[in-house]
C-alpha cells in the first residue's frame, strides 16, 4: 500500500487498561511503564523531564480514544466544522489543563507524590509553546478550550515556529532577549502527519492557457516550492468527549523540486534549499515592530494558509464532497489581518486548481470567511509593498486586483462621484510608495467583520473601517472578548476554586453565570475570612517567588497592584511609574506621612526593535532600585519587575493581585483580555473606560471598579482642539516634582540623559495623554489605599468581582460566534468500545 492511502480496518488492538485507567493504581503503573519504555530510562537515573515526559505520555495516552472517535464523529456526520486560523495560538502548559479536562487531576496528583515525586515540580517541567506575542494568540488559545468544551466540532490552524516569542532576561534593568528552544526536550503533546504534507508554491510567474474544455485558466509557475508538514495536538473539551485538534504546519523543503539538482552532483546546492525553505517556519515575530519590509513574515503568512486551505479541501476530497459546497463544510475565521491572504488564495485554489468559475469561486469564498479585528491603533494595520507582493505572491496579485476592480465598481455605484471614497477604500494604496492593505482585503472577502468589544466595535465602525461600515452595514457586529475559566480560575487557583466549588458546586465551571450565586455569601463573615485567607496565601507565594528570582522582600500584606501585558506606550506602564514616584516623592517630602503599604508588580515584553517600550523596563526597574533601597521608605513601597512574563507565569500572577492595572489610553486598547482574568480572581480594576474595561464595569457595578481619566470622546477632543502636555506639567506642582526627578537623574545616578526620551516625549508630544490623566489616577489611587485599608469592604468588593464575571467567559463569546457568525451546531460525541478485529 502507499503510504498516504489510508487501509480499510477496524483497530486490531484491545486498548487496555493502563493506556486508558484513571485510578491511581493504574496511572501510577502506566507513569513507571512509560519512564521505561518512552523515556528508555531506569528511575535512578531519570532527569525530572523524563518523569514529566513520562507523566504527559500517561495523559496523551487518556486523550487518545477521544480525540479519534471526534475525528470519526465528526467525518462521519458531515458536519460543519469551524476552522481558526490564527498565525498565533499562546498555547501555555497543556499537562495540567489536560488534567483538568480529563476529571483526573487530584488521582494524577496522588500518584506521583505516592511515587515520592514533586507533582508541582513536574507540571512547572513543562516548556510552554510560547507561539504568540500576547492577547491575540492567547485569545485563539481561550477560543479552543472553549469550542471543545462546548463540542463545537472545530480545528485550529497555525505555525509550528521552531522558536516561540522570545525569553526575557533583565540585565541591569535592560531586558535582553534569547531565543526560546521549547522544542530541545521535545513535545509530547503532538503527533506529526507527513502523510499530510501538503504543498505551498512561492515566486516566480503566472500564464494563461487554454483547458481541454477550451476555457481560459492561469497557470502559475513559481521559483519555489515548500513543503508544510502538519503536527497535531489534542485539544480535549472539559469533562466531554470532544476532543479537537490544533494543527500547526512546519516548513520543509519540497526534495522532489530540487532533484535536478542533485542529479547534477550539485548536493550541496539541494541541501541549501532545503535550509532555506526550513528557515520559513523558525520563528514566530515579535509584535508592534513596524511589520513593512518583511518577506519572511508575509511567506510565513501565505505558507500557513494555503497548507490550511489545501487541508480543508484534501478532508472534502477524501469523503467525495464536491468543492462547490466548501463553504457548507467550513467557517473559516480569520484572527486579525495575518491570515487575510486567505480571500485570494481560496479564490486561486477554487480557480486554477480546481477549475471553479470566478462567480462561483466569490460566492464560496465571502460565505466562507470572516474577520476578527484586533487593533485600532491604524499604524498596526498590516500592508504590504507592491513590490515585494509581487515577487512572493504575483497570482494573489492578479487576483487582487480583479477583486479591487468589481468592488471599486459596486463603490462607484453606491456611492457616485466619490473619488475620495474610492481611493480610502482601493485594496491598494496608491498614495506614495503603492501598498495592499490586508484589512479591507479580508473585509471585502469576508461575510462577517468583527470586533472585540463593544466600545472597539463602535470606534471600528466610526473610524478605523468607517467607509466599509457604510458600504456592508450587515457584516458588522461585536464579540466580546472572554477568557476560559478552566486554565484561568480551576488551574490557576485551586484554592479558591475548592472555596467557590464547597458553596456554590462546580457547575460554575461550565456555566460562568453560576458565580452569581456566590453574591449570597458576601454578608457571611466567615466566607470573607475564607476568601481573604486565601488570597494572603497566594500573595504569600508569590512573595517567596519574587523573594528567590528577584532577591527582593515583599510584604504579603500589602497591597499587590500588578500591570502584568505587554509593555506599549499605549498600554501606559509609564503611567503607573508616575504614581509610585508620586508616592515617593510625599514620603521624601514627610518621610512620616501615612502610606497605604504597596508592592508594585510589573511583567511583561517589549518587542526586540521597540525603545521606548525598552526604556520604559529600565525606568521600572531603576525606580525600583532607588525606591526598594530608601530607608526613608520603610518598606511601605515595594517595586517588583518580574522577568519573562508568559502564561506558565501569568497563572501564578492573576489570583495574587488585589489590584489590576487597566490604564491604557481610552479608544486605544481593543479588548483587553488580562483585565477579565484579574477580576475573575477576586482583584479590584483601576481603570479607563477603554475596550472590555467598559463592560466589566457594567458587570460588577460602578461602585466596585475605581474609574479615571478621559472618555473616548473626551480624548478626541482634547486632540481636536490642540494639545498641550507642558501646561499640565506647569501648572501641577505634584506632577512637575515627579518629571522633574526623572529628568534630573533622580533615578539614574545624576544621569540626565538616559530618560530623556521619555521625559521629552511627555512634555512635548504625549500621543497617550499621560499628562492629562495624571491627576485623575492619583486622586483615583488614593481612593484605591483608603479603600484597602477596610478589609472586610475591600473583601466584600473582590468577592463581587468575581461574582459578577460570568460574562467574560470564552464560552460566551464562542456561543455568540456560533450563533451569529459561524452557523455551527455543537456535536456530541460517544465513545465507542474498540473491538478487536474479525468480532
Ligand atoms: C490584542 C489587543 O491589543 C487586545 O486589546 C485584545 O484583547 C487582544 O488582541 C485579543 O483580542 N492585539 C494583539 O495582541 N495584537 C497582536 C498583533 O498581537
Amino acid at each position: 500500500t502507499v503510504p498516504n492511502q489510508p487501509i480499510e480496518c477496524v483497530p486490531t488492538v484491545v486498548v487496555e487498561d493502563d493506556r486508558t485507567g484513571l485510578s491511581v493504581e493504574t496511572l501510577k503503573r502506566a507513569f513507571q511503564d512509560n519512564l521505561f519504555y518512552i523515556q528508555g530510562k531506569f528511575a535512578n537515573i531519570a532527569t525530572q523531564n523524563d518523569y514529566y515526559m513520562a507523566l504527559a505520555y500517561t495523559v496523551r495516552d487518556r486523550l487518545l480514544r477521544r480525540w479519534l472517535t471526534t475525528a470519526e464523529t465528526h467525518t462521519h456526520q458531515g458536519v460543519r466544522t469551524v476552522a481558526y486560523l490564527s498565525a498565533e495560538f499562546l498555547m501555555g502548559p497543556h499537562l495540567g489543563n489536560n488534567l483538568i479536562s480529563l476529571g483526573i487531576y487530584d488521582e494524577a496528583k496522588q500518584a506521583i507524590t505516592e511515587l515520592g515525586l514533586d507533582f508541582d515540580a513536574l507540571l512547572q517541567q513543562e516548556e510552554e509553546p510560547g507561539l504568540g506575542n500576547g492577547g491575540l494568540g492567547r485569545l485563539a488559545a481561550c477560543y479552543l478550550d472553549s469550542m471543545a468544551s462546548l463540542d463545537i466540532p472545530s480545528i485550529g490552524y497555525g505555525i509550528r515556529y521552531e522558536f516561540g516569542i522570545f525569553d526575557q532576561d533583565i540585565r541591569d534593568g535592560w531586558q535582553i532577549e534569547s531565543t526560546d528552544k521549547w522544542l530541545r526536550y521535545g513535545n509530547p503533546w503532538e503527533i506529526s502527519r507527513p502523510e499530510w504534507a501538503v504543498e505551498v508554491k512561492l515566486g516566480g510567474h503566472t500564464e494563461r492557457y487554454t483547458d481541454e474544455n477550451g476555457r481560459n485558466r492561469t497557470r502559475w509557475i513559481p521559483h519555489e516550492v515548500v513543503m508544510g508538514i502538519p503536527y497535531d495536538t489534542p485539544i480535549l473539551g472539559y469533562k466531554t468527549n470532544t476532543a479537537t485538534t490544533l494543527r500547526l504546519w512546519s516548513a520543509a523543503a519540497a526534495e522532489s523540486f530540487d532533484f535536478a539538482a542533485f542529479n547534477s552532483g550539485d548536493y550541496f546546492r539541494a541541501v541549501q534549499q532545503k535550509t532555506v525553505s526550513e528557515t520559513l517556519t523558525k520563528v514566530l515575530y515579535p509584535n508592534d515592530e513596524s511589520a513593512q519590509g518583511k518577506k519572511l513574515r508575509l511567506a510565513q503568512q501565505i505558507f500557513f494558509v494555503s497548507c490550511s486551505l489545501q487541508d480543508m479541501m484534501l478532508i472534502l476530497i477524501r469523503q467525495g464532497i464536491p468543492l462547490e459546497q466548501f463553504h457548507e463544510k467550513f467557517a473559516v475565521q480569520l484572527n486579525d489581518t495575518h491570515p487575510a491572504i486567505a480571500v485570494a488564495e481560496l479564490m486561486r485554489l477554487l480557480m486554477d486548481e480546481h477549475g471553479i468559475e470566478w462567480d462561483t469561486a466569490w460566492r464560496i469564498t465571502q460565505k466562507t470567511l470572516s474577520y476578527t479585528n484586533h487593533t485600532l491603533l491604524p499604524e498596526a494595520l498590516e500592508r504590504w509593498g507592491m513590490g515585494l507582493f509581487s515577487t512572493l505572491l504575483p497570482r494573489h496579485l492578479e487576483i487582487i486586483y480583479e477583486i479591487n476592480s468589481q468592488f471599486l465598481d459596486d463603490i462607484r455605484r453606491k456611492f457616485p462621484n466619490d473619488d475620495a471614497r474610492l481611493s480610502r477604500m482601493s485594496l491598494i494604496d496608491e498614495a506614495g510608495e503603492r501598498y495592499v492593505r490586508m484589512a479591507h482585503l479580508a473585509c471585502v472577502g469576508s461575510h462577517a467583520i468583527n470586533g472585540v468589544a463593544a466600545l472597539h466595535s463602535e470606534l471600528l465602525k466610526q473610524d478605523v473601517l468607517r467607509d466599509f461600515y457604510e458600504l456592508y452595514p450587515e457584516k458588522f457586529s461585536n464579540k466580546t472578548n472572554g477568557v476560559t475559566p478552566r486554565r484561568f480560575m480551576v488551574l490557576s487557583n485551586p484554592r479558591l476554586t475548592n472555596l467557590i466549588t464547597s458553596k456554590i458546586g462546580d457547575g460554575w465551571i461550565k456555566h460562568l453565570d453560576d458565580l452569581r450565586k456566590l453574591e449570597a455569601f458576601v454578608e457571611d463573615a466567615d466566607f470573607r475570612q475564607q476568601w481573604r485567607d486565601i488570597k494572603l496565601a497566594i500573595k504569600q507565594d508569590l512573595a517567596t517567588y519574587i523573594k528567590q528570582v528577584n532577591g527582593i522582600d515583599v510584604d504579603p500584606t500589602s497591597l499587590f497592584d500588578i500591570q502584568a501585558k505587554r509593555i506599549h506606550e499605549y498600554k501606559r506602564q509609564h503611567l503607573d511609574v508616575l504614581h509610585i514616584i508620586t508616592l515617593y516623592n510625599r514620603i521624601k517630602a514627610n518621610p512620616d506621612v501615612h502610606i497605604t503599604p504597596r508592592t508594585f508588580i510589573f511583567g511583561g515584553k517589549a518587542a526586540p526593535g521597540y525603545f521606548m517600550a525598552k526604556l520604559i523596563i529600565k525606568l521600572i526597574n531603576s525606580v525600583g532600585d532607588v525606591v526598594n533601597n530608601d530607608p526613608d521608605v520603610r518598606d511601605r513601597l515595594k517595586v517588583v519587575f518580574l522577568k519573562d512574563y508568559n502564561v506558565k507565569f501569568a497563572q501564578r500572577v492573576y489570583p495574587a493581585a488585589d489590584l489590576s492595572e487597566q490604564i491604557s489610553l481610552a479608544g486605544k486598547e481593543a479588548s483587553g483580555t488580562g483585565n477579565m482574568k484579574f477580576s475573575m480572581n477576586g482583584s479590584l480594576t483601576i481603570g479607563t473606560l477603554d475596550g472590555a474595561n467598559v463592560e466589566i464595569r457594567d458587570e460588577v457595578g460602578a461602585e466596585n471598579f475605581f474609574l479615571f481619566g478621559l472618555t473616548t470622546p473626551e480624548v478626541y477632543e482634547l486632540k481636536a482642539k490642540g494639545y498641550n502636555p507642558y501646561h499640565y506639567y506647569e501648572s501641577n506642582p505634584a506632577l512637575k516634582a515627579v518629571i522633574d526627578r526623572i529628568a534630573s537623574g533622580g533615578f539614574s545616578n545624576g544621569d540626565t540623559n538616559l530618560f530623556n526620551p521619555l521625559v521629552s516625549t511627555l512634555l512635548y508630544k504625549d500621543d497617550y495623554l499621560l499628562l492629562a490623566d495624571y491627576q485623575s489616577y492619583i486622586d483615583c489611587q488614593d481612593r484605591v489605599s483608603q479603600t484597602y485599608l477596610d478589609q472586610e469592604y475591600w473583601t466584600r468588593l473582590s468577592i463581587l468581582n468575581s461574582a459578577r464575571m460570568g460574562k467574560f467567559s470564552s464560552d460566551r463569546s464562542i456561543r455568540e460566534y456560533c450563533e451569529d457568525i459561524w452557523y455551527v451546531k455543537p456535536v456530541a460525541v460517544e465513545l465507542k468500545e474498540y473491538v478487536q478485529a474479525g468480532t
